[in-house]
């Protein structure tokens, strides 16, 4: 066997070994709300090799990675012919991110990448770059795909090689294979991240949750979880964008916010799941948190739950963009279990295990954000007072108090 052949056998056994390995419950983490996994579900180890080596002996001697990824990180994700399907953010190592698809049958282990990544097609005005899809199943037959689009600030100065401007793209497919490329939505905000399709027809118009901002980084004087409305999808436009969840002083979602995957209908409303960021001496901090909207009017939240649903711990602080969590895909599944698709620090993909029931019970009875310090540590005293009630009749209850 020559250097090559010896190097090929070993990268396609590390990257089978990595694809056929079983993930497991990590019974550290348990809160009750959730379930996360020990290992990523998809990582930049996981993109084919033949997207990322050339194999021709020839041409690439030593077997280099001559494209190669960076991270493979916020998924949007959908249910398809009974097995989910992610559609991926890939980087490469020149910083571009594209979207393509992988597939799992049982939505934890085993998620493979399809054919080859998606090549969209471009509006009269071509996309730079492109990231963080959202899919949602609209009631209308079609499957969209909101996702961002970047373009350079045709106002910077020359020697301003990083403004950019962020809108959001529009893409629609039946099968996740044929990509039908929409006009960008447009609004009267100077940038837009995060738009979202609400999956059904609200007073008969397609609705979607945006997010405006002045700046690429800043939300400035914009920012907030809008709620707009358009007739079409394919000529969509909105006039007014109302903030139905704005960012708040010394709470999670203090610098800015959006929402995640389009919501999923419950009982109680629909169950939103949205990431909030704030600023510290570590730069932005990103946590994916929830709340819950009104059945008949999905723009009225109804529930607040205070504080995160999910941050990042142990190896998930640390990435390209450290501190990071990011959701911009779930999946509901038949028997009423949910898996929650985050990415940790822009590097690579997990999956939380969960269920409507739970997250609901976590919507309607987590108390909201106090505000203060005073009011968080009445909320936590009237637990206590609850709970020593409780504890001084049942001695297994009084062991909690260790
Ligand atoms: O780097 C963290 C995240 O930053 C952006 O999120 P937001 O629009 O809320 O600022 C996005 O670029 C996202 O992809 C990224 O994960």
């Amino acid at each position: 066997m020559t250097n090559f052949d010896t190097r090929l056998q070993q990268l396609i056994d590390a990257q089978s070994t990595l694809i056929a390995r079983r993930n497991a419950i990590d019974p550290e983490r348990d809160n009750g709300i959730f379930e996360r996994y020990r290992h990523p579900v998809l990582t930049a180890a996981h993109v084919p090799l033949h997207w990322r080596f050339d194999l021709d002996r020839r041409s690439n001697p030593f077997l280099m990675e001559r494209l190669g990824v960076n991270a493979v990180f916020n998924p949007g994700a959908i249910e398809l012919d009974g097995k989910v399907h992610l559609v991926c953010r890939i980087e490469g190592h020149d910083r571009k991110s594209f979207f393509a698809v992988a597939h799992s049958d049982d939505g934890i282990d085993n998620f493979r990448f399809q054919d080859r990544p998606i090549l969209l097609d471009e509006t009269d005005d071509p996309d730079v770059n492109v990231y963080d899809m959202r899919l949602t199943r609209h009631e209308d037959g079609w499957i969209y795909g909101l996702f961002c689009t970047e373009r350079r600030d045709p106002n910077a100065n020359t020697s301003d090689t990083s403004a950019a401007v962020a809108q959001c793209g529009i893409v629609r497919t039946r099968d996740l294979e044929t990509w039908e490329r929409l006009p960008d939505l447009r609004t009267r905000s100077a940038q837009q991240r995060n738009v979202v399709l609400h999956p059904t027809f609200v007073s008969g118009r397609y609705a979607l949750y945006t997010r405006p901002q002045d700046g690429f980084i800043d939300a400035g004087s914009g920012g907030g979880i809008g709620w707009a409305t358009c007739d079409d999808m394919t000529d969509a436009r909105v006039d007014t964008e109302r903030v139905i969840d704005p960012r708040q002083y010394h709470t999670i979602k203090e610098a800015k916010n959006g929402q995640g995957p389009p919501p999923l209908e419950t009982t109680a409303g629909w169950l939103h799941i949205a990431h909030g960021v704030r600023s510290c001496a570590a730069g932005l901090r990103y946590v994916c948190y929830a709340f819950l909207s009104a059945l008949d009017d999905p723009s009225r939240i109804t529930h607040r739950p205070g504080g995160y649903l999910i941050a990042p711990r142990g190896a998930e602080r640390t990435g390209d963009v450290s501190n990071v969590v990011f959701c911009n895909g779930a999946v509901q599944r038949a028997d009423g279990t949910v898996f929650i698709y985050y990415a940790s620090s822009d590097t690579r993909i997990h999956v939380a295990k969960t269920s409507i029931e739970r997250l609901v019970d976590y919507a309607l009875n987590t108390p909201p954000d106090p505000l203060t310090s005073r009011g968080s540590v009445l909320q936590r005293s009237a637990l206590i007072d609850r709970n020593q009630q409780l504890m001084a009749g049942s001695q297994a209850l009084a062991k909690a108090a260790i």
